[in-house]
């Protein structure tokens, strides 16, 4: 049979769409090197899994899977990641409808999620992700973090941040705080609702 390949999917903006708070260079090192990396590795371990498991060899399999969670989360995360983002032409500065109503009722505001989750992105250690993510049982939203490239199980995630120096560093150097506030501007709150939408059926 013929093995499934995972691609690298087209931004839906212009490398430099998101300047000045994401600079073209960043966007294209990012998407092009690294997204596109952990594409090639999540293949490439793909196919080494398929491997080990006709070779019946258990121990390869445990190891090989290590990469897949990493590779797998790593396309998964930055491809969400692209979509929450927005040119800064096109931007609207805060959410709307029925996930604003739902910021404000498990946050108490705006302002008061904003705070709470660039609090949560900038103490991360290391390399990770910040989350706004939904319980698709109770419609719950929860901030929460992860690291390196794993995902938050059980939950939808319906805004993701990276964290990661390679999103930030060329231009913000060691300055996290500073490309964590300055995101705010270009952030796609109608992407953000649609995955809410998606994720909670309104009952
Ligand atoms: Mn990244």
């Amino acid at each position: 049979a013929k093995r499934h390949k995972y691609t690298l999917p087209d931004l839906p903006y212009d490398y430099n769409a998101p300047e000045p708070v994401i600079s073209a260079a960043i966007m294209h090192l990012h998407h092009a090197k690294h997204h596109a990396a952990y594409v090639n590795n999540l293949n490439l371990a793909m196919q080494q899994l398929h491997d080990a498991d006709l070779a019946k060899d258990p121990l390869r399999i445990s190891t090989i899977s290590q990469a897949i969670k990493f590779n797998a989360g790593g396309h998964a995360n930055h491809s969400m990641f692209w979509q929450n983002l927005i040119p800064v032409k096109a931007a609207r500065g805060q959410p709307h409808g029925r996930l604003l109503e739902l910021i404000e009722r498990d946050f108490g505001s705006f302002l008061g999620f904003q705070a709470s989750f660039s609090q949560q992105a900038i103490s991360i250690q290391g390399s990770g992700w910040a989350w706004l993510t939904v319980d698709p049982k109770t419609s719950k939203l929860a901030i929460g973090s992860t690291q390196n490239q794993d995902t938050i199980p059980g939950q939808v995630p319906l805004l993701g941040l990276d964290v990661w120096e390679h999103a930030y560093y060329l231009q913000y150097k060691n300055a996290r705080p500073d490309y964590v506030k300055a995101i705010w501007q270009i952030i796609n709150w109608d992407d953000v609702s649609d995955r809410l939408a998606t994720a909670v059926v309104t009952k």
